[in-house]
């Protein structure tokens, strides 16, 4: 294979050159345990492990530096009040622009997080409990989770774009019976009712799990209702008394985050102390290079895991400055991210491909217009980037000075995992690059055969590292289903992928049936099982197609009841049904009414058939043959053509 390598023009400081990184990796996978120890000295411990990683894929079991003990809100803030106080913690930037900014040093962050953590011990909080954050991206959404760690407690951020129906079902899986909220949250202008929908979500799980309190935040000041006995402001409950740290085993819980698999509902997603603050520690100071005084922005809300881990936990635990963007790219205008560049004069930007897509289309002239001059280093997450939006961020938004770092990660892996290092290696357009410090990527075949040298596969993970998640909230046994059971022995990532001659690793897509909308994981089948509550649809099959803004689009197939029509209101009544089941960001693109779905003799439903329709590829059906209706597929493609 060959490919286009670039080199960025100016020299960026580096932690790292290709030789360090040579031979830290090499140390990291052939003595592991010495290496992570080390590593994990960039945290503050209570007491410091004596212990690596211990860890089994079958059956499943995974600590890292199990007698280790310390309070990662400690870290992130506390810790840095002798030297820092005075400098800049974390930076806000309202929706609109006009409204004052606010920000925040780390004296400031230190007075902030104990307010909120004492308001959190009134409302009832302790160790342990799982506590519910429904927010917009504002400062109180990052002292939340901060106060929530100081305290012992189980975050579980759910995302405010999420309806009272998913936030609902994330409150009852996880057994939350705190939840934090604002008024309302502001996104491009647009008011998002965040406590109407909390109390529409209490409404449901009111039988099954009864909370206790709710925290809400003033920010709009629009008019909410508030119920007597359980919902409270933040500003009557906070105190500045003394609050100190929760000292917390390493492999205490330290947060939830749902996300979607291939089958079934949402998964919670477990993180732990230790492990998952050494990963976001490390991977923060060596992938984006950041150096004392610089500003990093993380566009990702606080609601996904990138901004868990680098909004909040990994820049704090290095002293670092960070942006907190309540907005949107294209509001007010689509030049808005270099002017929030230019106004904090941002170095290191870090965002996804689908927002990068969905600015180039609108022209130059919005990146063009303005400076540009502060940055020094791209990054981008969450999809694969097509190498035309990877040219235009390197050519146009970088004007060739800043590298681009790739990033490859999950959920489930707690921070990246595969990219580049800045300056240290050439960087391939398209090409997430290499392992990150012990990460051993392997590519197997569809039989588990293990796969050498420059191979195309299905992308594992054979040893463990400390971000590894350490299981699904109350269901371990779906863990290891789900992760370790498809190739024995090895992490199945769900991705399939490339490795070239250089050993770069070139992720292609997931491999199951989660697609990826805007960056966004969608199950299909969180999709279907909301379709078919619908009392008009018999059945549904939901699948993936190439999107050119959003990456995938979401196409759902659709079977009607007897004696129903698929008119265009039905069509725009799906849409909105969707919508209120899961949240905006699963809104049906396309839907497809059809008599009947592929399927095998056995019943079968043949996804196959149907992503190669949705995909407009009608010369690669493969074999039909098994199909117990092979007429169906005809006036399939003609609904698709039509569709
Ligand atoms: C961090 C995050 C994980 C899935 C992952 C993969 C896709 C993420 C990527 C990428 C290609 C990259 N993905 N980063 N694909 N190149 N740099 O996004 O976590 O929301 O759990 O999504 O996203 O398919 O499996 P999460």
């Amino acid at each position: 294979m060959i490919h286009a390598v670039e080199r960025p023009q100016a020299h960026t400081p580096t932690h790292c050159t290709a030789e360090q990184y040579a031979e830290m990796y090499r140390a990291s996978v052939e003595t592991p345990d010495a290496f992570w120890l080390e590593q994990a000295q960039r945290l503050d411990w209570v007491k410091a492990p004596t212990k690596g990683g211990e860890w089994s894929y079958d059956p499943v079991g995974i600590s890292w530096f199990a007698d280790g003990q310390l309070n990662l809100c400690h870290n992130a803030v506390d810790r840095h009040l002798p030297q820092h106080a005075d400098r800049t913690a974390l930076i806000f930037e309202p929706d609109d622009p006009a409204s004052p900014g606010r920000s925040l040093t780390y004296g400031q962050l230190h007075t902030e997080v104990v307010r909120m953590a004492n308001a959190l011990k009134k409302l009832g909080v302790k160790r342990g409990d799982r506590v519910t954050l429904y927010l917009p991206m504002i400062l109180e959404g990052v002292t939340a989770m901060l106060a929530c760690a100081r305290l012992g407690a189980v975050h579980s951020v759910v995302f405010g774009g999420f309806s009272p129906e998913a936030l609902a079902g994330r409150i009852e899986d996880c057994g939350s019976r705190f939840v934090i909220t604002a008024d309302e949250g502001l996104r491009g202008g647009k008011h998002v009712p965040l406590k109407a929908n909390v109390d529409a979500a209490l409404a449901l799980t009111a039988h099954a799990t009864p909370v206790d309190g709710v925290l809400v935040i003033r920010h709009t000041g629009g008019a909410i209702a508030m119920q007597e006995g359980r919902d409270h402001w933040l500003e009557d409950l906070a105190s500045d008394d003394d609050c100190p740290c929760e000292v917390m085993g390493a492999e205490d819980p330290l947060f939830i985050l749902y996300t979607s698999g291939s089958t079934g509902k949402p998964k919670g997603v477990l993180h732990t102390t230790g492990g998952y603050g050494v990963w976001t520690a490390t991977t923060f100071h060596y992938i984006f290079d950041y150096q004392p005084g610089e500003v990093f922005w993380c566009t990702a809300d606080i609601g996904w895991v990138t901004g868990h881990s680098y909004v909040v936990y990994g820049p704090l635990f290095n002293a670092a400055t960070a942006v907190v963007f309540e907005g949107v790219p294209n509001y007010p205008d689509h030049g808005r991210f270099w002017d929030v560049v230019d106004k904090h004069q941002v170095n290191i930007i870090y965002t996804a491909p689908t927002a990068i897509r969905a600015l180039m289309r609108e022209g130059d002239h919005h990146v063009t217009c303005r400076s540009r001059a502060s940055l020094r280093l791209l990054g981008s997450v969450g999809e694969p980037i097509n190498p035309e939006a990877w040219r235009w961020y390197f050519d146009t938004v970088g004007e060739g000075r800043c590298p681009i770092i790739d990033t490859w990660w999950q959920t489930e892996t707690g921070g990246c995992m595969i990219t580049t290092l800045p300056g240290a290696h050439d960087m391939k357009p398209g090409s997430a690059g290499l392992p990150f410090f012990g990460i051993r990527p392997e590519l197997v075949d569809s039989e588990g055969g293990v796969l050498d040298g420059a191979a195309e596969g299905n992308l594992c993970i054979t040893h463990s590292w400390p971000g590894q998640a350490r299981t699904i909230y109350g269901d371990h046994e779906r863990f290891g289903q789900t992760y370790f059971s498809t190739y024995a022995g090895k992490y199945f990532t769900g991705d399939g992928c490339k490795r070239d001659a250089d050993g770069y690793y070139w992720i292609t897509g997931r491999v199951d049936d989660v697609i990826n909308v805007s960056g966004h994981r969608m199950g299909t089948a969180e999709v279907e099982s909301a379709l078919v509550l619908h009392p008009k649809v018999a059945e549904a099959a939901v699948v993936g197609y190439p999107h050119d803004i959003k990456g995938q689009g979401i196409y759902c197939y659709v079977t009607l009841k007897a004696g129903e029509d698929g008119s265009d209101a039905l069509l725009a009544e799906l849409k909105a049904h969707v919508r209120k089941e899961i949240g905006p960001i699963a809104t049906p693109d396309i839907i497809h009414f059809t008599d009947g779905l592929p399927k095998t003799r056995s019943g079968k439903i043949m996804r196959r058939i149907l992503r190669k329709i949705a995909e407009n590829d009608f010369g690669a059906l493969g074999d039909t043959s098994t199909l117990a209706d092979p007429s169906l597929v005809e006036r399939l493609i003609e609904g698709r053509q039509n569709a």
